[in-house]
């Protein structure tokens, strides 16, 4: 029998973790036949809520889930993990200075790193979901110096199935046969949604999306703007912002980390950069990756053309000042 993997959730008794654990037990995250040892955490005003979906894991015998921590000790929480996912962090809220928010979570994210460092299992991965997603992830990396930076990512999976979705949508195509759209830079209303790769299979072959679409000025103003403000959109909608999504492509990127891309087919992940597209190195930014045996990789050699270069620096110079911004609250 296989080992059970042990699942970090952060963040736990809100909405995300409510749509994400059951997910997590059931395999979407780590396949059918991998068992699970559920960690979560959340604060001590949350403490009775966390035990109340402790009781709801239990009260629905998942074959795969094999035990469940529930806590609100950031060390105990961390013991062991194999898979860390940051949903947790403080909100922005109405009025509140940009700086302010930034500050709460670079603290959050600051003890949280140490704790995984000194406690996760070595090869643990991170994904860090909580806003601002890519700085979050940028400070856990900075202050957990021992594990390997190849190994902190943050989501833009969201974004990513989003697109395709608007893709789908439009030509009347199953999601499915929609792949290799892009989201560049960072998991806010900057990040530029790109179709110039995209295809979609149609009787047995593949078409680029520009072709089928036909239609550039639609690609090019209000695809993009809808991909930007899909959140915005659902927390109309909702009145919450969205939950089930986010649980669900938070499985699909650690999914295709651990257990690989298809052939032919990349994904959006936000991980540290290596200078790829010309997008300074040392930014936590998305960029279209393959993954195989747990590492994923930046895809290589695309064509860049003004338009996207252009958007591609905008979302990269939001990143700096988030990055300088997030410094700037360190002392
Ligand atoms: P909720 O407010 O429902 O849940 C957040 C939970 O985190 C709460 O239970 C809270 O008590 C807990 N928490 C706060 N500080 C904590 C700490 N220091 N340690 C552990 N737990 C802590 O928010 P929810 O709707 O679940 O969203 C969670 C986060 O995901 C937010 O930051 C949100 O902005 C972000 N999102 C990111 C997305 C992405 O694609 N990257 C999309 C969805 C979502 O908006």
């Amino acid at each position: 029998a296989t080992d059970p993997l042990r699942v970090l959730v952060t963040g736990a008794a809100g909405q995300i973790g409510y749509a994400l654990v059951p997910m997590i037990a059931r395999g979407a995250m780590l396949g059918p036949d991998q068992p699970i040892i559920l960690h979560m955490l959340d604060i001590e005003p949350a403490a009775e809520a966390l035990k109340g979906v402790k009781m709801e894991l239990i009260d629905a015998a998942f074959p795969l889930l094999k035990g469940v921590v529930a806590t609100t000790d950031v060390v105990e929480a961390c013991k062991g993990v194999n898979v860390a996912v940051m949903v947790g962090g403080f909100p922005r809220k109405e009025g509140m200075e940009r700086k302010d928010v930034m500050s709460k979570n670079v603290s959050i994210y600051k003890a949280q790193a140490s704790a995984l460092e000194q406690h996760a299992a070595p090869d643990c991965k991170v994904l860090v979901v909580a806003n601002p997603a890519n700085t979050n992830a940028l400070i856990l990396k900075e202050f957990a110096p021992s594990i390997p930076e190849k190994n902190i990512t943050c989501l833009t999976r969201l974004d990513h199935n989003r697109a395709l979705g608007q893709i789908s949508e439009r030509l009347n195509v199953h999601v499915g046969d929609v792949k290799n759209v892009i989201i560049w830079g960072n998991h806010s209303s900057t990040q530029y949604p790109d179709v110039n790769h995209a295809t979609v299979t149609t009787n047995g072959s593949q078409k680029p999306v520009r072709e089928l679409v036909a239609d550039d000025k639609w690609l090019n103003s209000e695809f993009i703007t809808t991909v930007q403000q899909r959140g915005a959109a659902i927390i109309k909608a909702r009145k919450l912002s969205s939950a089930l999504s986010a649980a669900s492509s938070a499985c699909d990127h650690i999914r295709d980390w651990v257990l690989g891309t298809p052939k032919g087919t990349w994904v959006s992940m936000g991980v540290y950069s290596d200078g790829s597209y010309g997008i300074q190195p040392g930014l936590i930014y998305s960029f279209p990756v393959t993954c195989e045996k747990g590492e994923w990789k930046i895809v290589q050699g695309l064509k860049i053309d003004q338009f996207s270069r252009e958007k591609m620096d905008n979302t990269a110079q939001e990143l700096i000042e988030e990055k300088s911004l997030a410094y700037s609250c360190l002392n």
